[in-house]
């Protein structure tokens, strides 16, 4: 009789066993997996370049025929300054707006929402390499740049 009860429990206890094992497979494909899964892993040197890479919108950029985006056909290098800031010295606001959405797998879509107001900036790290990116400034759309993104050479 002992035997039959220990072999009795022990069936119980694998059971149990397979059954938390099973509920922590779905949760872990189900629940885990696809959170970590939305954004790619990027390697810190790029999350965390050397420099970052400053573009000016310089005083005056509202006027058509004035410089706006300074260096207006910038390049960031992965690693080196892919983290690039524009900075509005003008005294209105103005946008840096893609002609064509363009969204990095890590960082989202590139776009300043909205105006950069006089004093501020907008950031984005780029994280994949691509040709120059076409933008723009939505109230004064005679404003235009380019960003690309090479990959570094060392
Ligand atoms: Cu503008």
């Amino acid at each position: 009789m002992s035997e039959a009860t220990s072999n009795h429990a022990y069936g119980i206890g694998m059971i149990a066993l397979l059954v938390g094992m099973s509920a922590s497979i779905v949760f872990y494909t189900s629940f885990y997996l696809p959170e970590s899964l939305l954004r790619p892993s990027v390697s810190e040197h790029i999350l965390h370049p050397e420099e970052m890479l400053t573009i000016d919108i310089v005083e005056g950029a509202l006027t058509e025929g004035n410089e706006n985006y300074v260096p207006n056909k910038a390049t960031a290098v992965l690693t080196q300054n892919n983290h690039v800031v524009w900075v509005n010295h003008d005294s209105t606001g103005h946008t840096v707006t893609p002609s064509h959405r363009y969204t990095d797998s890590y960082s989202g879509s590139f776009d300043s929402d909205g105006v950069i107001l006089p004093g501020e900036s907008y950031e984005f790290i780029f994280t994949e390499e691509h040709e120059p990116i076409d933008y723009f400034c939505i109230p004064h759309p005679w404003m235009t740049g380019t960003i690309g993104v090479e990959r570094s050479r060392f």
